[in-house]
């Protein structure tokens, strides 16, 4: 594939920049694929709305946030070099430092010369003629590229309630999705935080703290556990560095991309005292409790007993009956919203400058100068964090509207919930990649592993189709409608699509209710992957390079090309 930086006349006079590749987000996956795309001689471009790289790292910056994934395995495989070189400090890494690990990232593959800043991409479009897409920026340019992969993050668009009157309060809102570089203080303020999710339970003990008062308002208990987060010695850094090859390979065939032991039978074969040790150790060591039998995902019965042992844990710590059991009010399966690590989340409920309000019985209705009303009471505050989460997995890909062949709009066929094959294509989408789309493990593994899966896949099909002259390829509509059978039957065998999360849309108005992450397991993805790849890119159609609009035999060709690749 020849390399095409180039710049020509668009329509309008205006002169278009020439791609192989746009790269849309530059967290993460869009690093990474810069670094693979320049590996095998692609002249690409990433295009990112924020003011740095990093992606939700970059945006997403409140205080107390930590990572879910020990450091260690939140990070880059490809490089032996940089996972000598680079020095984690905690076992759960906290923002900041991720955020300088992809910053180094950068500057040491030397990313940032092809790396767009402040600019955000608001559509694409197919044309079919040319066998490319046009990609429209805010601010008006376009780049005419072959290849397109959104690498858009799964909590990268944050979205905050429709509250009555919120643009009246005299104080300042924030969202923990977009907090402010700047260090924001808290001495002597009464702070609102609405929202129970891993940003809130993070946030509330680091800015009870130092404010006056803090007030939490709830509407859904999460289930949090201690993350018992230390600093990493010398020793087990040096361990590590030792066998981070096998490592990496272990993690690449894990159910989750993450090395916990595996859970080896039902909660129901073991003793009641050998349960109560097991969630003991695991509470102890800051692992999830829900990994500790096979069916905690699966069974009610199993998870109530799982469910339990954690409102025990939380009853225990919080002084305050009524408080205690606001907590422990969860009405889903545990571990079928995302299990939440926290640093003293429980016993800050201890502290007099806290207050809990259960805006389940008493909702907000209305927000004024001073701050905000319940049905019940009026608050007042200085400063309101919205700790509501994301329109998550689609809605960074939504927000930009993608037209592909015969006009098919993204929006229109995802109006039902997003349909994808293997999580990575879609039908009609002919040459546009999704780095951990919807349909794969994404947001259930350690998002590290499959990036670099997804990313790997796509490199290698960009060579392949430089290697045997095609123009393009698409997955078929029979092929995304068995995977997004296949990702339903799935999830339907397990308790996740039982709970109102944002696993399923179920956090924004109006998203349809679609359980949206392959929960196969990372590497029996990975496999699946692979398969599709060693049988001739199954389920995919390429166009040769001189044919754009294909008939039956040019079609044909491709599937002879391909199959002679094999
Ligand atoms: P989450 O996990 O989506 O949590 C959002 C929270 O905000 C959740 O407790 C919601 O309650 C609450 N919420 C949303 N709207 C309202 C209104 N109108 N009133 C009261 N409460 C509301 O987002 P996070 O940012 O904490 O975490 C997202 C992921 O990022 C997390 O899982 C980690 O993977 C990292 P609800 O449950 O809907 O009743």
């Amino acid at each position: 594939m020849a390399s095409s930086t180039a710049t020509r006349d668009a329509p309008d006079g205006d002169s278009a920049l020439v791609k192989d590749l746009v790269i849309v987000g530059a967290g993460p996956a869009g690093l990474y694929q810069l670094y693979k795309a320049r590996e095998i001689g692609l002249d690409a471009v990433v295009v990112e709305r924020g003011g740095g790289v990093g992606g939700t790292w970059y945006w997403n910056r409140y205080p107390g946030l930590v990572v879910d994934a020990p450091s260690f395995d939140y990070s880059y495989s490809f490089s032996p070099e940089l996972e000598q070189e680079w020095e984690w400090s905690t076992w759960y890494p906290s923002q900041p430092e991720v955020l300088s690990y992809l910053e180094h990232v950068a500057e040491r593959f030397d990313l940032l010369k092809d790396i767009r800043l402040n600019t955000a991409v608001v559509g694409a479009q197919w044309q079919a003629d040319e066998g490319r897409w046009v990609v429209e920026l805010a601010d008006g340019g376009t780049i005419s590229t072959r290849f397109c992969v959104m690498a858009t993050g799964c909590l990268s668009e944050p979205r905050a309630p429709e509250i009555d009157g919120v643009d009246t309060f005299a104080g300042r809102v924030l969202h923990t999705g977009t907090w402010p570089h700047e260090a924001v203080d808290f001495a002597g303020k009464r702070v609102g935080i609405v929202g129970t999710g891993s940003s809130g339970v993070q946030t509330l003990p680091v800015v009870a703290q130092t404010a006056a008062s803090v007030t939490l308002f709830q509407r859904t208990p999460g289930f949090s556990v201690p993350a018992r987060n230390r600093p990493l010695t010398e020793e087990e850094t040096a361990e590590v560095k030792a066998t981070y090859r096998a490592r990496r390979e272990q993690t690449r065939h894990s159910p989750g991309g993450l090395l916990f032991p595996p859970a080896e039978k039902s909660v129901f074969e073991a003793t009641p005292e050998e349960r109560q040790a097991r969630f003991e150790r695991y509470w102890e060591l800051g692992w999830p409790v829900t990994l500790t039998y096979t069916d905690v995902s699966t069974d009610k019965a199993a998870n109530d007993i799982v469910a339990d042992f954690v409102r025990g844990k939380i009853r225990e710590i919080v002084q305050d009956p009524e408080r205690a059991d606001l907590l422990t009010r969860q009405d889903y399966p545990i571990g079928t919203k995302r299990i939440i690590l926290d640093t003293n989340y429980y016993d800050t409920f201890n502290r007099d400058n806290v207050d809990l309000v259960d805006v389940r019985t008493t909702p907000i209705v209305s927000i004024d100068a001073d701050g905000v009303n319940t049905t019940d009471a009026h608050y007042d505050l200085d400063i309101l964090i919205f700790a509501t989460g994301f329109d998550a997995i689609t809605g960074a890909l939504l927000a930009m509207d993608i037209v592909g062949e015969q006009g098919v709009r993204l929006r229109d066929e995802w109006a039902a919930g997003p349909r994808t094959y293997l999580g990575l294509s879609v039908a009609h989408f002919p040459n546009l990649f999704l780095a951990t789309g919807p349909g794969s493990p994404s947001v259930i593994s350690n998002v590290f592993v499959s990036i670099e899966q997804h990313i790997e896949w796509f490199s290698d099909l960009f060579a392949h189709m430089r290697d045997h002259n095609l123009a393009t390829v698409v997955a078929t509509v029979d092929a995304q409608d068995d995977w997004v059978s296949k990702v339903n039957a799935v999830a339907a065998r397990t308790l996740y699509p039982t709970a109102a999360s944002w696993y399923m849309g179920a956090n924004v108005p109006g998203k349809p209710r679609v359980f949206m992450p392959f929960l196969g397991g990372v590497g029996n993805y990975r496999k699946i992957c692979d398969e599709v790849v060693t049988d001739g890119y199954r389920g995919f159609v390429f166009e040769p390079l001189d044919a754009q609009v294909p008939d039956e035999a040019t079609a044909r060709v491709a599937d002879a090309t391909t199959a002679a690749a094999r």
